[in-house]
């Protein structure tokens, strides 16, 4: 399929701006917020540390104490193809609200995807993080992240699930844009404008970023295929599919064109705030994790929309192999359950299993 990435738009395109950052000064902060820049990482972070004689795997199912060595901003390889480099934004882009949900995330890494959202996007386009804490153990894990520029902080008084929380931060949400993020990423160069870019020309498209590779054991960060979609298996199981060689052949005169996927992975992606209440939100009765990307996928299908994948878009995420977390009720429970809900809501009548890697 021909995108419209060409010079269509390049009446409405400029340079990427760097304008408002430089006005960005403290004064302009409300008070008690402070810039990224000015938050007192070593105090926070600190506060957490892995002692000595502890796993380092045990509370996040990744190296804690690879992720506690970083920098809040350390630098990423730019993973982008390098016709991206060169590419122009409009520059009527909406701005958007970033939705990041967490239970019991590791400092650190909650801290570097805030932190990775203010430094990569153009500060005009981010109105606002919403941090949904789901009724961490420590409340100070979010509350403290609130002392930073744009961040709000909503918490949860008893645990509530992803879907839940995440419905939560979207009812909050100023901007008429929603992007999801996972607790544990971080945004590469100019993410958020391919992404901006597809919705505000099509407000019924659900677009992700390419899915780069955080390595869990020491946090390299590592660029991802880009010949790679969204798909499932009969077990409603969310996996990755590369493309066929005809797909990578037709894509060879635009390797940058949005990728129609039918399926994203879930934990990243950007919509319409208003398609997203149209679509009817998450099902409310997904419990915890598992089976939202497919949820939502259905609802888009269902609904007239499109999924895409946008290669100039770059996340990191750190893939684990186990759940960190605890679920009420057991895993078993709440992951049959989602999926059951999700097979009745979905127009395919699957025997639902389990679940992504994500
Ligand atoms: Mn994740």
């Amino acid at each position: 399929m021909q995108d419209e990435w060409g010079s269509s738009y390049s009446s409405s395109r400029s340079r990427p701006q760097h304008s408002d950052e430089k006005t960005h000064t403290i004064d302009a902060l409300p008070p008690g917020k402070v810039r990224w820049q000015d938050f007192n990482q070593n105090l926070y972070v600190g506060a957490t540390l892995v002692r000595p004689g502890q796993d380092p795997y045990a509370r996040n199912k990744f190296n804690q104490v690879e992720s506690d060595k970083l920098q809040m901003d350390r630098a990423v390889p730019d993973t982008r193809h390098d016709h991206c480099r060169s590419k122009q934004w409009r520059s009527d882009l909406p701005a958007s609200s970033v939705v990041i949900t967490f239970h019991n995330e590791a400092r650190s890494a909650l801290l570097r995807t805030v932190v990775s959202v203010l430094k990569k996007s153009p500060s005009h386009l981010v109105k606002e993080i919403i941090l949904v804490d789901d009724y961490s153990d420590n409340p100070e894990d979010g509350a403290l992240l609130g002392k930073i520029e744009k961040v709000r902080v909503l918490r949860n008084d008893r645990r509530e699930g992803l879907m839940r929380s995440r419905v939560r931060g979207a009812d909050a949400a100023t901007a008429p844009v929603l992007t999801f993020l996972d607790s544990h990423c971080e945004c590469n160069d100019h993410w958020l404008e391919p992404l901006l870019e597809r919705v505000a020309e099509d407000k019924t498209r659900v677009v992700s970023p390419i899915i780069d590779v955080i390595n869990m054991d020491n946090f390299q960060y590592v660029g991802a295929s880009a010949d790679l979609k969204g798909g499932f298996d009969w077990n409603l199981v969310f996996k990755w599919d590369y493309m066929t060689l005809e797909q990578r052949r037709a894509r060879q005169g635009n390797p940058i064109a949005p990728i129609k996927t039918p399926m994203i992975a879930g934990g990243l992606f950007v919509m319409d705030k208003e398609y997203f209440e149209r679509l009817g939100k998450y099902d409310m009765m997904m419990d915890v994790w598992g089976g939202e990307n497919l949820e939502i996928s259905f609802r888009v299908w269902q609904c007239d929309g499109s999924l895409e994948i946008i290669p100039c878009s770059r996340v990191g995420h750190v893939f684990r192999k186990q759940h960190p977390y605890t679920f009420p009720g057991g895993s078993g429970t709440v992951f049959a359950r989602s999926g059951r809900s999700r097979a009745q809501s979905s127009p395919v009548g699957y025997t639902p299993s389990m679940v992504s890697p994500v």
